[in-house]
């Protein structure tokens, strides 16, 4: 299910579909947010993580939330902090800035209920979901985001994870690079190759 989910936005990714903006098009306000589950901390820069904290027992979030995951945020409570701050504090990378040796790898670990991607961007911006682009503030799409998957643009999947290579060979090379989620485009890190 968790793959089919990925492939519906990447679909819609690439024709501009409404499969994936069902997320975020629907907006039925609610009083207060839930904050998210435990920081967890890296590993000296060499782990990030993505994070929600979707709840899979509230229907408005079928099919997007893992029935698995723990979260304890309804999609309402999610929609009603987006809308009046400008993003899901729980929706982020966990773990702080990445920073890796060249050719050591970086650990990319989904440890949230939905799907989330890991994006090098040369500046920030929105994403692939017009509604998260919009209420959050970045109505214009990060090409990257919206040119289709490639080895620097991941959709990770509810616990599942990547390991990105660095080094004269690797994914990335030495330098520093702005990370976003195409999905949910608060979500910002840098990663950092030396
Ligand atoms: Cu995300």
């Amino acid at each position: 299910m968790i793959r089919s989910i990925a492939m519906c936005c990447a679909l819609g990714a690439v024709i501009g579909a409404s499969g994936c903006m069902s997320e975020d098009v629907d907006s039925t306000p609610a009083q207060g947010s839930t904050e998210g589950v435990g920081e967890q901390r890296s590993h000296s820069g060499t782990e990030i993580h993505t994070e929600d904290n979707c709840d899979p027992t509230d229907p408005a979030w079928s099919p997007k939330c893992n029935t698995n995951f723990h979260g304890t945020t309804s999609f309402a409570a999610f929609r009603a902090e987006l809308t009046a701050t400008m993003r899901a504090a729980a929706w982020e990378y966990g773990g702080g800035q990445g920073s890796v040796s060249s050719g050591q790898s970086l650990q990319v670990d989904n440890k949230g209920g939905e799907t989330h991607t890991f994006t090098v961007v040369a500046n920030y911006g929105g994403g692939r979901v017009p509604n998260n682009n919009a209420v959050s503030g970045n109505p214009v799409p990060a090409p990257e985001c919206i040119n289709g998957p490639t080895s620097t643009n991941v959709d990770i999947a509810s616990g599942t994870g990547i390991s990105v290579t660095t080094g004269a060979s690797g994914t990335l090379k030495p330098g520093t690079y702005k990370v976003q989620c195409c999905v949910h485009p608060w979500m910002r890190t840098t990663v950092v190759v030396h």
